[in-house]
């Protein structure tokens, strides 16, 4: 029934991405309804589908489910169908337990399992599938993220008329990690199926086209790799960012301003309000730079009865077990610090695991003075940039972590080594203690940053470069 659908609804413009951008959520009458699940690519591409006709591929979170495609809001969703134990293996299992950790450095172990990468290669065939059965004569693929890196290959050997785009939102490792993979050259010829591969920094691009010239003997000449086959492909930087009008003008809404005044009542009106907004994940340094505050605390640096830290922690991937042991080992950290620090009145650190509607993330990146972003390795990292939109009276400072995609972007934060607690420890004293006139220096520049490279910036870079390109190749030429 889906190449029915598909035939009425053959698309100029394909998003293929694990998930489907919605949620299932109660209708409030018993039953359930979708609701678009808000995220920048959703705001990014919405014009894009809009004006071309857009559908988007994608998983709809619900395992052991088949589902037709359907319109909803102007998008045409085509799901895919996971099984439970694909949801396991391909999901938790070979995108979360083995190529995320992988990609970020090995900061965890990643974990090899034959029948993990069985399903990750099954799971991506299912979706080259989909997106063929779809896409019309000619259109544009735009593939998205670690979880599908074998799709763009799969979609050229059934596809050739189409032209493929390939984003990596997360770090693409050097070499002498990368090589560790089992089956690093199958996701290598994975990617190079596309026509342009887009990564968050240059040095991931170089990465890759340094992986390409020295273990599978291509000739590369800057971002362009040459196939044996005499095919090209483009491996390429383009920083993410995020909707900072939009996000800006939610923050300087007057819900905003009285919620963030609220907030700040809430949290004992301290001088000082520090803010950390992350998913619990380890990559994210959380551990770390609660630990380096609590020393400022001991030191006596840091008052506080004056001074306030605010840390939400998102829940996430809570079934893969690396996720379960930070969860506890955050929670004793938080847990020590507040038993042998706090005050009768006030914790050291207010600690939410939980999440909250993107208003009230407003509302907090309004009302606080320095917001920490501390990852031991991050693709981009939204939250910084997301906290920069909203300081339109341009006080406030970023502390940041050279070991994010942002921090190439964003040279005027305060810039610390997650790593060296000391380091840590200096970067939020001076962001705290700093003059009036050097923050609103740096946060000008930042925000001139921001602004003038925001999520649109970014989505029309890539699919200009796409549409740039000579019109589909023979259908010989594959990889
Ligand atoms: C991956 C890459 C790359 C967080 N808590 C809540 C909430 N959030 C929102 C933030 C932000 C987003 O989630 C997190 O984005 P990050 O970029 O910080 O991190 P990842 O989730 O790891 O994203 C990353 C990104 O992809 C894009 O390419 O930058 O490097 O790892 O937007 O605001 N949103 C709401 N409630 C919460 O409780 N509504």
């Amino acid at each position: 029934e889906s190449a029915e659908a598909a035939e009425s609804h053959p698309a100029d413009f394909v998003v293929v991405a694990n998930r489907l951008p919605v949620d299932r959520a109660s209708d409030g009458g018993g039953g359930t309804a979708w609701r678009t699940a808000p995220g920048g690519l959703v705001t990014a591409l919405e014009p894009v589908m809009r004006d071309r006709q857009g559908a988007w591929v994608g998983w709809h979170g619900a395992p052991d489910e088949a589902l037709d495609p359907f319109d909803y809001d102007g998008y045409h969703l085509v799901p895919v169908q996971l099984s439970a134990q694909e949801v396991e293996e391909y999901y938790e299992g070979f995108s979360n337990g083995t190529l995320w950790p992988l990609y970020h450095d090995v900061v965890a172990k990643p974990e090899y399992h034959r029948e993990w990468w069985d399903a990750y290669h099954a799971v991506n065939e299912r979706f080259a599938e989909a997106t063929a059965q779809v896409a019309a004569q000619g259109a544009t693929v735009w593939v998205q993220d670690y979880q599908l890196q074998l799709v763009p290959q799969m979609l050229r050997q059934r596809r050739p008329d189409l032209r493929i785009g390939y984003f990596l939102h997360i770090p693409f490792p050097p070499i002498e990690l990368f090589q560790q993979l089992p089956w690093r050259r199958q996701i290598i010829e994975g990617l190079l199926g596309a026509d342009i591969i887009g990564f968050q920094t240059p040095g991931g691009a170089q990465n890759f086209t340094r992986i390409c010239r020295h273990r599978l003997k291509m000739e590369t000449h800057r971002e362009v790799v040459t196939l044996p086959t005499g095919r090209s492909t483009r491996a390429k930087a383009y920083p993410i960012s995020i909707d900072a009008k939009g996000l800006e003008s939610l923050a300087q809404s007057q819900a905003t301003l009285e919620r963030a005044a609220e907030l700040r009542r809430e949290l004992g009106d301290p001088e000082v309000l520090f803010l950390g907004v992350d998913r619990l994940d380890y990559t994210k340094g959380i551990y770390h730079r609660l630990r380096a505050y609590g020393e400022l605390v001991a030191d006596g640096i840091v008052d506080p009865r004056k001074v306030a830290f605010l840390q939400v922690a998102t829940p996430s991937r809570e079934r893969v077990e690396e996720y379960k042991r930070l969860r506890d080992e955050v929670n004793m950290l938080v847990g020590r610090i507040n038993g042998d620090l706090g005050d009768v009145r006030r914790p050291a650190i207010t600690y939410l695991h939980a999440s909250f509607p993107r208003a009230e993330l407003a509302a907090m990146y309004t009302a606080a003075d320095v917001c920490v972003v501390t990852p031991l390795r991050d693709g981009m990292n939204l939250v910084c940039k997301e906290y920069v939109a909203c300081r339109s009276n341009t006080d406030g400072a970023l502390v940041l972590s050279e070991f994010t995609g942002a921090a190439g972007e964003l040279r005027q934060a305060y810039m610390i080594n997650p790593y060296d607690i000391n380091s840590m420890k200096h970067g939020m004293t001076l962001a705290m203690n700093d003059t009036v006139q050097n923050k609103r220096r740096r946060m000008r520049a930042l925000r001139r940053q921001v602004f003038t490279h925001d999520i649109d910036a970014w989505a029309t870079s890539f699919l200009d470069d796409l549409a740039a390109l000579p019109p589909a190749q023979a259908p010989s030429s594959g990889p």
